[in-house]
C-alpha cells in the first residue's frame, strides 16, 4: 500500500492534506493512492449543497458544522466556487466565517482552487471526497455553486443533494431549467427571514408536482435562517430520512453502482485528455493549421495513432 494511503487511513490529518494536494496537482501516484483507498471508504453521509452565489450556502455550511459537532459528529468540508476566479473573494469570506472551526480536529475544511478546467475541478472534487471518506469523517459536506454541467456533475458524488433557494429571488425557474430539479433530494429555503417564503414554497411544490408526481420519493422543503441558526436540525433530519430511503429501497446501491461505473469512464477520459494534451505540444500542427497546410481530421488521426494502446 502507498505510504500516504496508509497514513490517511490511520487518520493522519497532514497526510490527508498532502493527499488532496496530490489530487489537485495530478501527482503521478494519484491513481495508485486512490486505488489503495477505495476499499477503505467508511461510508460517510455525503451531502451536497448547491445554489446560486449569495444564496447563503457557506453561512449554512458553517451552521451545519456547528450543529453536527455539537452532536458529536466529525465533518469534512469541500468548498468549490469556480465563480470566484480572483484570489481571496468568496473563499476568503468563507475562511473568515469558518475560522472558528480551524482548531477543531473534528473538522477539516478544504477549498478547491479554481485552477484548471471545470472538468478537472469536478474530478478533483470527487476524488477529494473519496479521500476524506477513507480518512473517516462521519459527514462530508460539498458546497458548490449551482451553475452549469460541471457543478451538476460534482453533485453526483453526494448521497443527498440539497438545493438552496431564497425567497424573492426568482431562482425556481432557473433551477428548473438547469436540470437541478432532477438531482434535488431536499430543498432549503434559506433567508427565511425575508418576505416571500410562502410564495417560494408554493412555486417549489408546483414544480415538484410536475417533475416528481410519479416518483416514490418527494424532496422535502426545509426553511432556514443561517444568520440566526434556525432550521438546521430540519435540514439534518430530512437528510437522514433521505439516506434511510436510499438504504430501504436499494436505490443507494444502484446509485453507487452507476457512480462507480461512470467513474471508470471519467478517469479514462481524463487520463486520455492529459495524454493528448501532452502530445499536442509535440510538432507544429497549430502552425500548420494556421497556414492552412493541414486539415483538423488528419491532425486528430495523427495524434490518436501516436497514443499507443
Ligand atoms: N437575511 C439573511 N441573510 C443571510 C442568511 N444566510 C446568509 N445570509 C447572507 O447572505 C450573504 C451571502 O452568504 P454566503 O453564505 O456567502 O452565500 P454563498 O455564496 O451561497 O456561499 C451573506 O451576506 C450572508 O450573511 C439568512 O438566513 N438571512
Ligand atoms: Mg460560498
Amino acid at each position: 500500500m502507498h505510504d500516504l494511503a496508509k497514513k490517511i487511513i490511520e487518520k493522519d490529518v497532514r497526510a490527508l492534506a498532502r493527499g488532496i494536494s496530490f489530487l489537485e496537482n495530478d501527482h503521478p501516484d494519484k491513481l495508485s493512492i486512490l486505488k489503495d483507498l477505495h476499499a477503505e471508504g467508511k461510508g460517510a453521509h455525503i451531502i451536497g449543497i448547491t445554489g446560486s452565489p449569495g444564496a447563503g450556502k457557506s453561512s449554512l455550511v458553517n451552521r451545519f458544522i456547528q450543529y453536527l459537532r455539537s452532536n458529536g459528529l466529525t465533518v469534512g468540508i469541500v468548498a468549490v466556487d469556480p465563480t470566484s476566479p480572483f484570489s481571496g473573494g468568496a473563499l476568503l469570506g468563507d475562511r473568515v466565517r469558518m475560522a472558528e472551526h480551524f482548531t477543531d480536529p473534528g473538522v477539516f475544511i478544504r477549498s478547491m482552487g479554481t485552477r484548471g478546467s471545470l472538468g478537472g475541478l469536478a474530478r478533483t472534487t470527487k476524488e477529494t471526497v473519496r479521500m476524506m471518506d477513507a480518512y473517516g469523517f462521519d459527514v462530508i459536506l460539498v458546497e458548490t455553486v449551482g451553475v452549469g454541467q460541471s457543478e451538476l456533475d460534482i453533485m453526483k458524488v453526494a448521497d443527498t443533494t440539497a438545493v438552496v433557494l431564497n425567497p424573492g429571488s426568482g431562482d425556481v425557474v432557473q433551477v428548473f431549467k438547469a436540470g437541478i430539479m432532477e438531482i434535488a433530494d431536499l430543498f432549503i429555503i434559506n433567508k427565511a427571514d425575508l418576505p416571500g417564503v410562502s410564495k417560494l414554497m408554493t412555486e417549489i411544490e408546483g414544480m415538484l408536482d410536475l417533475v416528481k408526481h410519479d416518483a416514490d420519493y418527494r424532496p422535502p422543503i426545509a426553511q432556514t435562517i443561517s444568520t440566526q441558526k434556525k432550521g438546521i436540525e430540519d435540514v439534518w433530519g430530512f437528510a437522514r430520512k433521505h439516506l434511510q430511503y436510499l438504504k430501504d429501497t436499494g436505490e443507494g446501491d444502484r446509485k453507487k453502482t452507476r457512480i462507480l461505473q461512470d467513474e471508470v469512464i471519467e478517469v479514462v477520459h481524463y487520463e486520455l485528455m492529459k495524454m493528448i494534451e501532452r502530445r499536442q505540444q509535440d510538432g507544429d500542427w497549430r502552425g500548420q493549421i494556421e497556414r492552412r497546410e493541414i486539415d483538423p481530421y488528419t491532425v486528430a488521426s495523427n495524434i490518436l495513432s501516436e497514443l499507443d494502446f
